[in-house]
């Protein structure tokens, strides 16, 4: 009651009645469009006076305790969705894994295994292929039908997900058929890989030599061929994590010639840079690990090349079309620290489930995106992409009641470990002073953060059956 009413389209000033697990009403405030006063009935009221009232975040890109280099995400799916609550998240999208040898549909039931009656929020599957075959092509109708219409292949990690071009190709054609959304990870692996020996040939094995050793070179030409690749078997798009900005061109000029090609980016490609990777790890002098903390694929990119204001300004033409986080949390110790003396085996990722709301936010504040755009990449859009709207990513009657009172005139500081609540042992945002906070939290009409406390439970969350992408052309 009180608060502007945020959607990807305007600002006013708008009361919203819920009513169990939906919203029933949106109106003018003091209407009596209903019959009646709306809020003299009400169980409960929350003053959302000089606040904003906005969709819950949609996260589009997880990965809880996702097996990965040796070791498994820190973030269980129960620790990574309470703390994506504390941060205005209600929905995730996370990552189903097929290693070689599996059949697609048991990696499904594996997840549900992992994933049912332990989330906080509400959740959705996407399925990693691993390995393209024959039984494999033939699985994704199976996936689609059970509400898992998004699949994510690899150009890089060679020997572990990675699929050669013919194997996109084939990929490609079935994900054509079916009208489903193809996710890629575009860079040359096998590239990378012969730049990474080398390296570490070299004696460059500090965590730096990470993202000097993943240049932007090797994702435009992923990018460019992933995109030939779509356009001849008519398959849409959807680059994930995209840092460089040569790589965001490409994306540009195929939607420009009206193809169905998204862009994804990531908080820390906005904010944090390869300079800071350096000056935070390489050359103070403590042996140089520090840097580890921020080893992720694609790695962080130069600020001096520009990448962070061109990826800012593709945001506001609409060529980044979500923002998600990439949550792929790894702790220092016992995990990253797997690679002090050769930063090729440091779990690659970054956590940030909890921050993508307060961090783009401050686009907001810095005058870089609207105050719509901001819900429309953090919440509508994803919603759109993956099949989920107008349940979710959007105040309108019918829709689930997953609703964040965010208020602009709080704080939130990033520290420690002590100030977050994802199961890691730093933060890769340590030290930012975030203008905004996250006041209260509803999941499908239940408050689970209220001020400063966690009224949620695990097994809240259920997951959601998604449609085929609603964001097509
Ligand atoms: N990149 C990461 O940084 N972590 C998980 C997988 C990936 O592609
Ligand atoms: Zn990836
Ligand atoms: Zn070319
Ligand atoms: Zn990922």
């Amino acid at each position: 009651h009180g608060g502007t009413v945020v959607s990807a389209t305007g600002s006013q000033l708008l009361d919203v009645l819920v009513d169990g697990e939906t919203i029933a009403a949106v109106v003018q405030p003091g209407s009596t469009a209903l019959g009646a006063d709306l809020f003299a009935a009400a169980d409960a009221v929350i003053d959302a006076t000089g606040k904003y009232v906005i969709p819950g975040g949609v996260d589009g890109h997880t990965h809880m305790q996702m097996p990965f280099g040796g070791t498994e995400a820190s973030d269980t799916f129960e620790t990574g969705t309470r703390a994506a609550a504390w941060g205005g998240t209600t929905t995730i999208v996370d990552f189903v894994v097929q290693t070689p040898g599996q059949r697609l549909q048991d990696t499904l039931g594996a997840w549900h295994q992992k994933a049912d009656g332990e989330c906080a929020v509400d959740y959705g599957f996407h399925q990693i292929i691993g390995e393209v075959n024959d039984e494999s092509l033939k699985g994704m109708s199976e996936l689609v039908s059970e509400g898992v219409t998004s699949f994510k292949l690899f150009m890089a990690y060679p020997g572990v997900f990675y699929s050669t071009d013919g194997q996109i190709l084939r990929a490609m054609q079935s994900a054509a058929d079916l009208g489903a959304l193809l996710m890629m990870h575009a860079e040359n692996g096998i590239a990378i890989d012969v730049l990474v020996e080398q390296a570490i040939a070299r004696g460059d094995t500090a965590p730096y030599f990470h993202g000097t050793s993943r240049p932007w070179q090797m994702e435009e030409e992923a990018t460019h061929r992933a995109i030939m690749l779509a356009q001849l078997t008519g398959a849409p798009l959807y680059v994930v994590h995209v840092s460089a900005k040569q790589a965001l061109e490409q994306i540009a000029t195929a939607r420009g010639n009206g193809q169905n090609v998204f862009g994804e980016t990531c908080p820390q490609y906005l904010y944090l840079s390869l300079e800071e990777q350096l000056g935070a790890g390489f050359l103070d002098g403590t042996g140089g690990f520090e840097g580890a903390k921020w080893v992720c694929s694609t790695p962080l990119r130069s600020r001096a090349e520009g990448h962070q204001d061109e990826l800012w300004r593709y945001l506001r033409t609409g060529d980044v079309t979500t923002v998600s986080t990439d949550h792929c949390p790894f702790c220092m110790k016992d995990q990253k620290d797997m690679g002090i003396g050769d930063f090729s085996k440091i779990p690659n990722g970054i956590g940030g489930v909890e921050h993508r709301m307060d961090l783009m936010f401050q686009g907001v504040k810095s005058g870089r995106i609207s105050l719509e755009r901001w819900v429309e990449v953090c919440c509508t859009t994803p919603a759109r992409m993956f099949g989920m709207y107008p349940r979710k990513g959007v105040i309108s009657p019918g829709a689930d009641a997953d609703i964040v009172v965010y208020d602009p005139a709080g704080h939130t500081s990033i520290g420690l470990g002590k100030t977050h609540h994802m199961n890691m042992d730093y933060s890769a945002y340590e030290g930012f002073e975030i203008d905004g906070h996250v006041d209260t939290v509803l999941s499908r009409g239940r408050v689970i953060i209220d001020g400063g406390a966690y009224l949620g439970s695990a097994g809240h969350g259920r997951f959601v059956k998604r449609e085929l992408s609603q964001n097509l052309i």
